[in-house]
């Protein structure tokens, strides 16, 4: 090899330098290069109507699904049809992953615009930008905290449900600020019969933009909603929890996992069953000797899987009637389970005075297996699958 003098090393060294600094200042986007129709303030308007539009809906399913998690005493939730959460938990989480890349789209198309200099120009500008740095920021997290969520079963245990509540409140609330800030260059964008000077150049036209975005859309929620529409299991190839599971049902959280293996097994199992009359203590045997009701119902997940499946076991009136009550009282149940956040859930009025409220004992034509909740486990219609509580050994009327 040829050994470079002083001199030449320096000019090489120079030369490099001066090569990066002209390719790091090629990589900072400049307004110039952002031309296309992909960029125009129409392409913006639409892929912002579709985005607020999948935000809505998802804030509606989901507000829905915190309140029959955390009813007020105003809150009422039907337990008819049977399928109403399946439906709605299912809407929140499709609309939701239907949202990424209408943000994606939406924030390349107004790119160049996010590294505008100066930063702020005036007091309503810095206004402006501070509003969609919050509205970007709340809108990134309830979209990749529910899809975490969503694909790895709560990695955050008790703290997701509530942060991706209030972050929500954060989002739908920016999200109205901008849209009335911004509502005359909608209207401008979305209106006008005569368009505006579209802004041309190389790049994605206006159209090939908007159809990528929808293309995309559509792959990803197809890809994912075989988790809870079934005529699209087979298409889904990220439908992460599926049929699959034992009894032809997932599972969520173990036997093992719950640390209920001995005591959902123990022989000397009792239901307590409390109300204002006294307890009654019922061995599995007894359970078995009351009238049993077979229903077909939905687990739906709040992870936006669900499974229909059948159930077999006793109805909460009929188990009610048994303790010397009547149907139509709320009443706590409890499981077994002492570690976990789900050992305990309420059932309103509306659903223990529903006969197809079960505490089932047999799921799919077998006894339930140990996953599934042995020796009894809550299945009520039209309920987030978070409340169908496994393992009960307690229900208590209020
Ligand atoms: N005791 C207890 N019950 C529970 C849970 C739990 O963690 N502990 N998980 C719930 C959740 S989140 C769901 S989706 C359903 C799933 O029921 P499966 O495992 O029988 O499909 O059980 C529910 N019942
Ligand atoms: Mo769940």
């Amino acid at each position: 090899m040829k050994r470079l003098t002083w001199h030449e090393f320096d000019a090489r060294i120079t030369k490099a330098q001066a090569k990066f600094s002209a390719r790091a200042a090629a990589g900072i986007p400049k307004a110039e290069q952002f031309k296309g129709g992909a960029h125009g303030e129409r392409v913006t308007a639409r892929v912002g109507v579709l985005l607020g539009l999948a935000f809505l809906i998802c804030f509606v399913t989901g507000l829905l699904s915190h309140l029959i998690q955390h009813p007020p005493s105003w809150f009422f939730w039907p337990s008819r049809p049977v399928w109403l959460y399946q439906v709605t938990q299912g809407v929140h989480v499709l609309s939701g992953i239907a949202a990424i890349p209408f943000l994606l789209a939406k924030l390349w198309s107004v790119y160049p615009k996010l590294f505008e200099r100066p930063l702020v120009r005036s007091v309503p500008h810095a206004v402006e930008r501070l509003s969609i740095l919050v509205l970007s920021g709340a809108a990134f997290f309830e979209l990749s905290s529910g899809l975490l969520n969503v694909a790895q079963n709560y990695p955050w245990s008790f703290y997701f449900p509530q942060v991706h509540y209030a972050v929500a409140w954060v989002a739908i609330g920016s999200i109205f600020v901008h849209v009335a800030v911004k509502l005359p260059v909608i209207r401008r964008a979305l209106t006008r019969e005569r368009a505006p000077v579209e802004p041309s150049g190389r790049g994605l036209s206006r159209r090939g933009f908007l159809a990528t975005t929808g293309i995309a859309t559509g792959a990803v929620v197809l890809a994912t909603a075989g988790a809870t529409v079934p005529a699209l299991r087979n298409v889904s190839g990220l439908s992460w929890r599926s049929d699959k599971g034992s009894q032809k049902l997932p599972v969520n959280r173990t036997a093992v996992a719950a640390q209920v293996t001995q005591t959902a097994r123990d022989p000397g199992w009792r239901l307590a069953v409390v109300t204002p009359v006294g307890t009654r203590q019922l061995t599995l045997a007894e359970l078995r000797a009351l009238p049993q009701t077979t229903v077909d119902l939905p687990i739906a997940c709040v992870e936006g899987w669900s499974q229909m499946a059948t159930w077999r076991g006793v109805s909460f009136p009929d188990l009610l009637r048994a303790a010397g009550s009547l149907p139509g009282v709320d009443v706590r149940v409890s499981s077994l389970e002492k570690t976990g956040l789900y050992g305990v859930s309420t059932l309103p009025g509306e659903h223990t005075a529903d006969a197809r409220t079960l505490l089932a004992l047999e799921l799919n034509g077998e006894v339930l297996n140990l996953d599934h909740g042995y020796p009894c486990r809550v299945i009520a219609p039209s309920r987030p699958g978070v409340l169908q509580t496994k393992w009960v050994a307690m229900v208590e009327v209020r």
